[in-house]
């Protein structure tokens, strides 16, 4: 027999819709081709780099010095979870771009890892305030198995697209596939058109 009471067991909803095929996730799940690396604060640089050279590289202290901002946002997973309203602290790819004082013609980066990962992105989709390197998650210093100590945040993409333990962006002419999309995964990725591979 079914009562009304019975939809009193249904699991809570999320408060706001999600992407087409995902499901809300209250924890945060951990995705990882391979090992952790272990990157101290004293080692670590990141780079905004053309061909092999490093045209710019900051320090961890340097890093931190920049303008900072706060951000909550909701993330997609291709694997089909979502989290809402995660929070976050680092700084702006404009903010990089910006204190580099490069001229920077190109029109996609290649983000590159600690430990050798990579993904590809359109320069469009890393500008105006759509992608930081973060290194605090809701309000804690982000973990190493979730890319601490800075990974790329990318939220409007699924979330392979925000590389764990970044090292950099190489900037490039044309587009070319990182590390899942060489596997078949989507070139963009967006989540709310569900571009989840090559042909979606
Ligand atoms: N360096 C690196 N970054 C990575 C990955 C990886 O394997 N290595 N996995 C990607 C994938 S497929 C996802 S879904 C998210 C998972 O991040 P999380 O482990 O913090 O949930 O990181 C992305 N960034
Ligand atoms: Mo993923």
């Amino acid at each position: 027999m079914v009562s009304r009471g019975f939809f009193g067991l249904r699991r809570p909803q999320p408060s706001r819709p999600l992407p087409p095929g995902q499901y809300w996730e209250q924890g945060f799940p951990v995705l990882t081709a391979g090992v952790t690396p272990q990157i101290s604060l004293k080692e670590w640089r990141f780079s905004i780099t053309r061909d092999n050279d490093e045209l710019k590289t900051w320090t961890w202290d340097e890093m931190l010095a920049l303008p900072q901002s706060d951000i909550t946002v909701d993330i997609h997973c291709v694997t089909k979870w979502s989290i809402l309203d995660s929070r976050w602290r680092g700084v702006s790819i404009d903010t990089l771009l910006e204190a580099s004082g490069l001229d920077v013609p190109e029109q996609f980066v290649m983000a590159y890892c600690y430990g050798g990962y990579t993904t590809n992105l359109p320069m469009a989709d890393v500008r105006q305030g759509k992608a930081y390197v973060a290194w605090e998650f809701n309000g804690e210093p982000l973990e190493p198995r979730h890319g601490g100590p800075a990974r790329l945040l990318v939220p409007h993409l699924y979330f392979w697209k925000s590389a764990k333990w970044v090292r950099g962006l190489r900037l490039i002419d044309k587009d070319a596939p990182g590390f899942w999309e060489q596997a078949g995964y989507h070139m963009r990725g967006d989540p709310w058109n569900e571009e989840r591979y090559w042909g979606d």
